[in-house]
This record gives C-alpha cells, sequence and structure tokens, in this order.
C-alpha cells in the first residue's frame, strides 16, 4: 500500500503538467464583443495555468516572436498572419487591428477583418517546457456577409504580379506518410511572360511560411479542425521552396485543403492561397 501511494503522489504532477492551458481572448476588453469590417480594435491574448488559474509569464521565442496568429475568414476568402506583443508583466499579448503600424511583420493587421461574416482564429504559442501548442477562436464580424461560396484556387496574384505553380508528392512509409509541398514562385517580365522569381528574402528566419487547413473547416468544432503551420527552407536557384510533413493519417485521400505560402520578395510579405485535393497515392 505503502508502495502505491508513494506511485500515485509521484504521477500527480505529471498529470497536471500534460494538460493544456486556459486560452483567453479579448476584443477590445470584452470576451464577447463583435466588431465591425475594417473597425479599430485590439486583441488581448490570456493562458492560464489550468489548476491555479494564473496567467502564464513565461513563453518561448518561435522564428523571432512570442505569437503567431492567423485569422482566416470561414469561407476562406481572407487570411491574414500578425504577431501580438507579448507583456511579460501581465502575460497578456495584444494587437492593434486596422491600426498604423510600422512593424513589417504586421501589415496584414491592416486588413484582418475585411469583410462580416465568422473568422477562425489560430493564436500559437510555445510554453517554455513544451512544444509549440495552438489555440482556436472563433470571432462574428458584424455586418451583411458576402458569402463566397467556393473555395477558388488562384495560381497568380497580385493581378498577375506573380504565379505560383504547387506540387505535392506523398512517400509512404511505416508510420505514416511523408508529403513534400512544392511551391514554385515565378514574377512577371514587362511582356506578360514568367521566369522564377530572383532575390527571394527570408521572411522570420524561414525562406517560407505555410498554413494548411482543411476546407471544410467550419463544419468541425473548433479543437477537431485540421490545421497546421509548416515552414520551407530557402528557395533554391529554380525559386522552388519544399515544405515537408509527415502525417499519420490527418490528411484524408481526395479531400481538399487550402494552403496559403507565404515569401518575402522585394522587402513585402506576399500570400497566395492554394487549394488541392489531396492524393494519398501520388509521388
Ligand atoms: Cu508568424
Amino acid at each position: 500500500m505503502y508502495v502505491n501511494l508513494f506511485l500515485l503522489f509521484l504521477a500527480l504532477p505529471v498529470t497536471v503538467h500534460a494538460e493544456k492551458p486556459l486560452a483567453e481572448l479579448f476584443i477590445n476588453g470584452s470576451p464577447t464583443y463583435t466588431p465591425l469590417p475594417y473597425e479599430p480594435v485590439v486583441l488581448e491574448f490570456r493562458f492560464k495555468n489550468p489548476d491555479t488559474l494564473t496567467p502564464i509569464k513565461s513563453f518561448k521565442d518561435m522564428h523571432g516572436k512570442f505569437m503567431h496568429a492567423i485569422i482566416i475568414k470561414k469561407d476562406l476568402s481572407h487570411f491574414a498572419h500578425v504577431h501580438p506583443n507579448f507583456d511579460p508583466s501581465t502575460g497578456l499579448f495584444h494587437i492593434g487591428l486596422h491600426l498604423p503600424t510600422q512593424n513589417p511583420d504586421n501589415q496584414d493587421a491592416l486588413h484582418a477583418f475585411p469583410q462580416a461574416g465568422e473568422y477562425f482564429i489560430f493564436s500559437e504559442i510555445q510554453l517554455s517546457d513544451k512544444k509549440m501548442l495552438d489555440f482556436r477562436f472563433s470571432v462574428t464580424v458584424l455586418g451583411e456577409e458576402n458569402h463566397v461560396e467556393t473555395v477558388t484556387d488562384s495560381s497568380t496574384i497580385e493581378d498577375g504580379k506573380y504565379k505560383i505553380l504547387f506540387d505535392p508528392i506523398t512517400v509512404e512509409g511505416a508510420g505514416g506518410n511523408l508529403v513534400l509541398f512544392e511551391f514554385q514562385v515565378f514574377t512577371q517580365n514587362e511582356d506578360g511572360t514568367y521566369i522564377p522569381a530572383k532575390d527571394l528574402q527570408p521572411w522570420m528566419m524561414m525562406g517560407a511560411h505555410g498554413i494548411l487547413l482543411d476546407t471544410q473547416a467550419k463544419e468541425f468544432p473548433l479543437q477537431d479542425i485540421f490545421y497546421k503551420h509548416l515552414h520551407a527552407t530557402d528557395a533554391d536557384d529554380e525559386a522552388i521552396f519544399r515544405f515537408t510533413y509527415f502525417d499519420r493519417g490527418n490528411l484524408k485521400h481526395k479531400k481538399t485543403y487550402r494552403f496559403w505560402i507565404q515569401f518575402r520578395h522585394g522587402g513585402k510579405i506576399h500570400t497566395a492561397p492554394i487549394t488541392f485535393q489531396y492524393d494519398s497515392k501520388k509521388f
């Protein structure tokens, strides 16, 4: 009996630490505020220890930021990637939306909620002793919604200034599939032809950033949505970025997904949304 009790006490703290923090989102100080499109607002995030309910004040830096927040309209027609500031004295992260900002990594904050409708916010943090965690929120933006029913694949962006070729490759493994997402970025010449982009620049220590989301995300409870933030190293001489993802059964054969690739060129961040059907047999 003595031994069993001892084991129980030994096991308890381990269970406690495995629990995910409680996450809260406030807009203009309220957990229920519903903004208007382009309304200047402040978003604040707080994470609490699930047992003591005290705010967590220590986070680990990921690619130079304490938080990456991805804001996606639920019809997948809008995407923003921003970096709230962390205040270690309170444990709060905050970011102003639709307000002038000098931060080159927060340019998407100028158009985070551009239309009425429902939005996802995926906020990513890393606790000092754990792997990266993401927390999901749902935000309603008031007004009459312009429904975008079909998700279109755009292989050119910014009025044809850039063209993106996309090729996913799957290699079957024992514990799952290794999926290689290849993107080639082209720039348009004056005569309208395209050449592989030159002078692509790293962004936040990586060649490119990518967000992968199930196109039917809004049909699922927030916690069950398939969402992944991937990174590519620098592009090769042909302007090809490669993202690898080891899939342990999350990606479903013949289901559609949307991949937003973000790369830096000419000192600006460019975002290209690509929709594709996953083929677990393609190699
Ligand atoms: Cu980020």
